[in-house]
């Protein structure tokens, strides 16, 4: 009885690992003698455990860096100041009354009126190539011939008129700048074109100094109605289409 039990029970354990689970149930429950058995295979890996406890606060993180939001608007104004302290006393007049520096001022501009008219005529009289002065007048040319009336014109442009003889003075002057020209004729500014026989100036003016040649003036040709000085300082009434030099007043 023995040694089957003894079979029985090798025959069991030795089924172990092809027979259901309920003959292993079986065979331990038996009381089978103990044999040291084969090592058995390593089992499955388990399924993962739990999720750990939260782990302790970690050290405090640096600094962060400063921000760079926009500049906010300006504050409302601040209330009104206090009045300042009184002023020192002021220096000692100068003595002069006023109505007596007003008198100097309008002398000083009156002179600053005057030198600003000469420097603008002397500037003007400095763009000519041939320039005279006789008192306060300066004659100018640029040495070129002329109808009469290109000689207007020519003189408004330089803010001047055709030259024209008011004394024996001012005469001899035209003649000696003439004789520089090397010029046969010069233009006067005298002409009759409104009345035939009665010159006038270019201001329709009458004359007040005249040097007519002898004979003169004739309207020759009934054509002659403007004026020309000779070498000699005499003058002739001449065609106004003719080209002669032109001398501007200033
Ligand atoms: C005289 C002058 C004229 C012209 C003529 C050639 O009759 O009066 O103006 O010069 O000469
Ligand atoms: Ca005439
Ligand atoms: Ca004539």
């Amino acid at each position: 009885m023995t040694l089957l039990k003894h079979h029985l029970c090798a025959a069991l354990l030795l089924m172990e690992f092809v027979l259901l689970p309920w003959l292993l149930l079986a065979a331990s429950e038996s009381s089978c003698t103990a044999f040291a058995g084969v090592p058995g295979t390593p089992g499955h890996n388990g399924s993962p455990g739990r999720d750990g406890r939260d782990g302790f606060p970690g050290p405090k993180g640096e600094k962060g860096d400063p921000g760079v939001g926009a500049q906010g608007p300006p504050g409302k104004i601040g209330p009104v100041g206090v009045v300042g302290p009184k002023g020192d006393k002021g220096n000692p007049g100068t003595g002069v009354p006023l109505s007596v520096q007003s008198a100097s001022v309008q002398l000083l501009q009156s002179d600053v009126r005057y030198l600003t008219d000469r420097l603008t005529t002397v500037e003007k009289v400095l763009g000519f190539k041939m320039f005279r002065k006789l008192g306060q007048k300066y004659y100018v040319s640029d040495g070129l011939k002329r109808t009469f009336e290109k000689a207007e014109r020519f003189c408004a442009d330089a803010g001047a008129k055709i030259v024209l003889p008011r004394s024996e003075d001012e005469n001899k002057v035209l003649t000696s700048f003439q004789a520089a020209l090397e010029s046969t004729y010069v233009y006067v500014g005298t002409t009759d074109r409104q009345k035939e026989g009665h010159f006038v100036d270019m201001n329709g003016r009458p004359l007040t100094f005249t040097n007519w040649k002898e004979n003169e003036p004739n309207d020759h040709n009934g054509a002659e109605d403007c004026t020309v000085i000779y070498k000699s300082g005499v003058w002739n009434d001449i065609n106004c289409s003719s080209e002669w030099h032109v001398v501007c007043e200033l």
